[in-house]
This record gives C-alpha cells, structure tokens and sequence, in this order.
C-alpha cells in the first residue's frame, strides 16, 4: 500500500509537473511570437514592398541603418540611459549642436515603453464613449528624425483610433535631407493612412505652419503636439472629455520633461503637483504655483485646474472653437509670443483654459533652438509687443517701461486683431487680473515705484541676476532712464519688491546683506519707509543701507537718519507725504 501510494503521488507530481512545463511552453512560445512579429514589421513590410511599386532599395537601406542603431529594451518604461566611453564624449559634442542627446535617441526604440505617471484618481474616472474625433497637429521645422517618428509612433501607439482621426504633419520648409524623400517613403510604408504630410513652400513660421495644420484638419478637435514628445497612457481620452463638456474650454496636459541628455521621463519626482501658466510684465510665459484659494478648493490632484496661460507648444481645443475664437495672428512672425497671444484672448473673450492632469505627455526641453531665424529678427520681441498693444489695455505701458525699445519698432498693422476683439465683445484686462490672475502690479498696488534712490545717487539693482532662485540685493549707480534692472515697487503690504521676489533679512547681525526671495507675505519681508525717507526693516529693526562696497551688495544696518546712504527715494510715489524732506 505505502508502495503505491508514493507510486501515485509521482504520476500526480508528474503530471502537475508535465502540465506546468507545457503551459510554461506555450506561453514562452507565444511571447516569442509575439516578438517577432514586432521586430518583423519594419523588415516584412521591406519584402512585402519588393513587389509593390512603393519600394525604394535606397530608402530601404537607410532605414536598415537606423535601425541597425536600436537596442532593444534601451531606455523602456522611461528609465535613464547613460552613454559610455567614447560614445559619452561623441554624445556632449552632438549636444553642444543639436541642444539634446541625439546619439541616445538614435539608439532609442521608437516603440519604447513608458510608465503610466496618472495620479492614481486618474484611474477611476469614467469618460463617456461618443468623444469627439481629434486631428493630432505636429509641425517641425529641422526636427531631428528620431524624435519625429518616436513622437508620431507614441500617438499611434497610445490612442484609441476610435478617436485619431488623422496625425497631420506639417514640414515648415526643413533643410535636412533626411525629412525630404526618406520620410515621404516611411509615411508611406510604415504609417497608417491617416498620417499625412504637408510641406510649406517657404520657411513660414510655427504659426502659419500650425494654421496650415488647422485648415487641412477635419477633426472635432485640433491637438497641437511638439514634434519632440511621448504620449503616456490613456492621455487622449480626459482632454477630449473636457471639451465635449464645453466647446470653449481649451485644455492642457501635464506637460512632462524628457531629460535632454539621458531620456529619462520625469514626472516630477512622483509628486503629482503641478504647475499652471503664467506670464511676466516683460512679455515671458513662466510657470506659477496653483494660487492657494484654488490648491484649497481641490479635491485631488486629479482634477482639471484652471491655468491663466498656456506654454503653448501641447494643448487641445475644438476646431469649431479654433476659428471662432481668432486661431492665430497671422501676422505674428516665425516664433515666440503666440501662446500668450492665444491665452489672453481666450480667457478675455469668453473661453477658459485648463490643466487636465489626467493627461500626460512627455516633452523634450531644449536649451536653445537648434535652428536658425531667418534674418535674425527679435520675432518674440515684435510679436509680444503685437499682443500687448492689442490684449493688455492700459497695462501696456508695464510691458514698454522695461522694454523701451520695443515701442518704436515697427510691429505691423494690428487693426484686424482690434476688430476681432470688438467683434467678440471681449472684456478688457483689468477683468483678466481681477478674475484669472490676481498678479502684483508694479504700479499700481504700490505707495510707490521705479528708481529707488539714495542721497548718494546709488540705486537698488537686481544686477541683472536669475530672480528664479534667491539672489542678494544689489546696488548701482542709479541708471539715466528706469531700465528694468533697477525697476522696484514698494506695496501697499510693505513689501519691497520686483514682480515676483521681495526683499527678506534673515540675520539680526548687522551688517547684513539683504536677499531678494520668493514672496509670500511674511514677516519678514515688511518694510516701512518712514517720512524721513529710512526704509526699516520691520521685524529687525533695522535700516536698509545704499553704502556701496566692492561687492555692490544693498545691507541693512543700525538705523542713522543723517547717513546719506540711508535715505531713500522712490521715483514715483502715490502719497507725497512719503516723499523725503530734501
Ligand atoms: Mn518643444
């Protein structure tokens, strides 16, 4: 019996065992399957073509090459690559170029793999099925070939084609050869129909290349995509969402970095936070934190939040919408200023434009553009000047005081965008800053700004430092005209302050240098400017002092009222009461 038993428990043993290693086997066997269809579908659609009058032996071979490059897996689920030896070198000297790690993307698979980054909440959320049908709009001027098809390949990859009714791309005028006949001949044999090409005659511009984008669109929605992006999952479905609850709502998603140099998909360290747009009274987009009222109000993260501008290079919006609104200003040349343009509009004339963080797409940060300007004109430069003379009212005047130069310079004829404006009964800029925006305004939330003057004719100076980080307060010889390093407010809360940084003493040793930090209203960045013209620190006690030294710091020190390096003026101020005695 003992015998038999143990006879039994090894045909069962045996069979648990045989069973185990066939399933095992299969599925070994359809993984393998799996993977060699994929890896066949470049070559197959090579022998396929032989035949067919597509085939080109020529763009065969080169498209062999840069496969040839791939390692498989390499840089999967986001990860960092780093280059070795002499690859690493060649890859810092291509950078210096091409303003990111081309040699990485080259080796990158096109179809790599990322993480799905969603706040969890994200998960949960049901969309209705009928959304509406979306044009992907991808315009690129000398983009690199890998990150082009890498982009076009993770559209494809990672929406339903329920909704991708086409991928248009629009070549505005490349030079290089790799984005002429060889991507013609990709298109053709590696794309589905809907992606489709159009070239422009002439080098026009990211804004007339993206209208050309919008007039060949026949989707519900237009999406505008960089040329240098990875989608992640389920990213389509929350920003056509939004706008089929509303036509006006123009939507953003959370735009990741792709490390420039490793490929790494960041997302912001896993905090789920994020930032929305804002702008700067010189005319720049610049990220801003969630106003607190907002952040408050939130439930989660997960939920759409309304962001005052846009980036400009990733967003949504109906193409009904699109036209309704002004799409462009066509007159607006080449690049920059464009996204603020769009914003300003948008929220002034009766639309409103979000963050959906639901939806992620990963985007390459380039230090500077790898391209050229044709006839190195300040395009930004006259296409802000263009908006804020059409969008920002009487505020326009805090765009020219720190950029004289750019009220004279010719910015064209923008009657047909005043008319537009008029057209769409839109409301004006103050309504703007009192709804969307609540943003300091140097002049006028202020007992006083401008120069801010010692009897010693040295001036508060921002030495023309970075104001993203914490810098020291500097002093200069106060400058002819208020130019922008020297443009100071002092607000009606006490602070003495630029546009975004005020002025903060930490140490109660004296002397002391003064830092120029973030603000946020606290103590210690009161002030009071006394009748006397002391400007006293008012947790410290303390009096900001202009004695220059070698290192052109502002300190504050012991208050002395007959010290000339203590008494401050400011260039304008609103009660003549603080104006000083001499
Ligand atoms: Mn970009």
């Amino acid at each position: 019996m003992a015998l038999l038993r143990r006879r039994n428990r090894f045909v069962v043993f045996g069979g648990l065992f045989l069973c185990f290693w066939m399933v095992w086997g299969l599925l070994q066997m359809f993984e393998l399957q799996r993977d060699s269809i994929q890896k066949n579908r470049a070559a197959d659609f090579g022998k396929d073509l032989r035949a067919s009058p597509h085939y080109d032996a020529h763009y065969e071979k080169l498209l062999e090459e840069d496969e040839r490059r791939f390692v498989p897996g390499l840089g999967d689920r986001g990860v960092s690559v780093e280059l070795q030896g002499e690859e690493a070198r060649e890859a810092s000297r291509v950078m210096k170029k091409e303003a990111f790690n081309l040699i990485l993307s080259q080796k990158i698979p096109y179809n790599r793999t990322l993480n799905d980054v969603r706040h969890s909440d994200c998960k949960s959320i049901e969309y209705p099925e009928d959304l509406p049908t979306v044009s992907v709009i991808i315009i690129f001027t000398d983009e690199r070939w890998s990150t082009l098809i890498r982009t076009v390949h993770s559209v494809l990859n990672m929406s339903p084609s329920r909704y991708l009714k086409e991928v248009i791309l629009v070549d505005d005028f490349s030079a290089h050869d790799e984005l002429k006949g060889k991507l013609d001949y990709y298109i053709e044999t590696r794309f589905p129909k809907i992606v489709k090409l159009f070239r422009l005659p002439k080098r026009s511009g990211l804004i007339r290349a993206r209208l050309k984008g919008a007039e060949e669109a026949t989707s519900d929605v237009l999406l505008f995509l960089d040329a240098h992006c990875e989608v992640t999952t389920d990213w389509l479905r929350p920003l056509l969402a939004r706008i089929k609850e509303d036509e006006s709502n123009v939507v953003v998603p959370i735009i990741d970095v792709i490390d420039d140099k490793t490929f790494q998909y960041q997302n912001n360290g896993g905090t789920f936070d994020f930032e929305v747009g804002g702008f700067t009274w010189n005319g720049h987009f610049n990220w801003i934190d969630v106003p607190d009222e907002v952040a408050k109000a939130r439930k989660s993260l997960s939920e759409p939040t309304k962001t005052p501008t846009m980036a400009g290079g990733l967003f949504a919006i109906s193409r009904n919408y699109f036209w309704k609104v002004g799409s462009y200003d066509k007159e607006m040349d080449i690049w920059g200023g464009e996204n603020l343009e769009m914003s300003f509009r948008i929220w002034q004339c009766g639309g409103s434009m979000e963050t959906i963080p639901c939806s992620r797409v990963g985007h390459i940060f380039r230090n500077f553009h790898p391209y050229k300007f044709p006839g190195e004109k300040d395009t930004h430069g006259i296409n802000t000047a263009r908006f804020v003379r059409v969008w920002w009212d009487d505020y326009q005047r805090l765009f020219f005081q720190t950029r004289p130069e750019l009220a004279k310079v010719d910015i064209g004829d923008i009657s047909e965008r005043l008319a537009l404006k008029k057209k769409l009964k839109c409301k004006p800029f103050s309504w703007y800053l009192k709804n969307v925006y609540k943003k300091f305004i140097p002049d006028e939330d202020v007992i006083g700004w401008g120069r801010v003057r010692t009897q010693e004719d040295v001036c508060l100076d921002n030495l023309q430092k970075d104001e993203e980080s914490t810098q020291d307060l500097g002093l200069f010889p106060c400058n002819a005209e208020l130019s922008r390093s020297q443009y100071f407010s002092m607000s009606k809360d006490g602070e003495l302050r630029r546009e975004f940084t005020c002025a903060s003493v930490k140490s109660t040793s004296v002397p002391s240098v003064v830092e120029m930090v973030k603000c946020n209203g606290s103590p210690d960045q009161k002030w009071n400017l006394s009748q006397d013209g002391l400007l006293v620190h008012v947790s410290t006690d303390l009096c900001l002092d202009g004695h220059r030294e070698a290192d052109n710091l502002a300190r504050v020190n012991h208050c002395h009222p007959s010290r000339d390096s203590q008494i401050w003026s400011l260039e304008h101020v609103d009660n003549p009461e603080l104006s000083p005695r001499r």
